[in-house]
């Protein structure tokens, strides 16, 4: 689809058409949201339909679950695919420009109705910020979120470094 170094975000696993996309790409989809903050208050950007992405790549049957893999920290999140299907969001743009770091980009995923942290499986730790990778799978996939409050609070420190 795009030339190797402008890949931003794969979509791959127990899809039909496994996706590579650039900048352009992601403005090219379907299901655009020029503007987050109307959906989510407080979140600020650009951004596509997961269900448009899945529809793009063609999400097999027998597909469960995502897993939101962030190669740049080694972040990861798996949840089931049903709980974010038709809410999920992907953002990859601020204005004209891409989204920076400091809002999860250059992508960002995006769950706008969640659970505060550890409260479920699907919770606010699983908006995964520089998220390069979408995979679908029939088992749950690779998770690291942290499994409690300590371990929660030295990610937070980590992250404000
Ligand atoms: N790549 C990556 N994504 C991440 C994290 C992280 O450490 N790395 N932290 C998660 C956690 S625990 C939370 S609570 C939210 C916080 O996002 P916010 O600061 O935009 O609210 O990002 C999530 N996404
Ligand atoms: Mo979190």
């Amino acid at each position: 689809m795009s030339t190797e170094s402008s890949i931003l975000l794969s979509i791959d696993g127990a899809v039909e058409r496994p996706l590579r996309l650039s900048l352009a790409d992601l403005s090219a989809l379907a299901g655009q949201v020029p503007d987050v903050s109307q959906l989510v208050p407080g979140r600020q950007g650009v951004g596509v339909t997961l269900a448009a992405l899945l529809s793009a790549a063609g999400v097999q049957p027998t597909s469960k679950w995502l897993t939101l893999h962030a190669a740049a920290d080694d972040f990861h999140a798996s949840i089931p695919l049903e709980s974010v299907r038709e809410q999920g969001l992907v953002l990859y743009r601020l204005g004209d420009q891409p989204l920076p770091a400091s809002a999860g980009g250059p992508v960002r995923f995006l769950i706008p109705d969640v659970a505060a942290c550890h409260t479920h499986e699907v919770d606010e730790c699983a908006n995964v910020k520089f998220v390069d990778r979408l995979e679908l799978s029939v088992e749950r996939g690779f998770d690291n979120r942290p499994e409690d409050e300590r371990a929660h609070a030295a990610l937070h420190r980590q992250a404000q470094k």
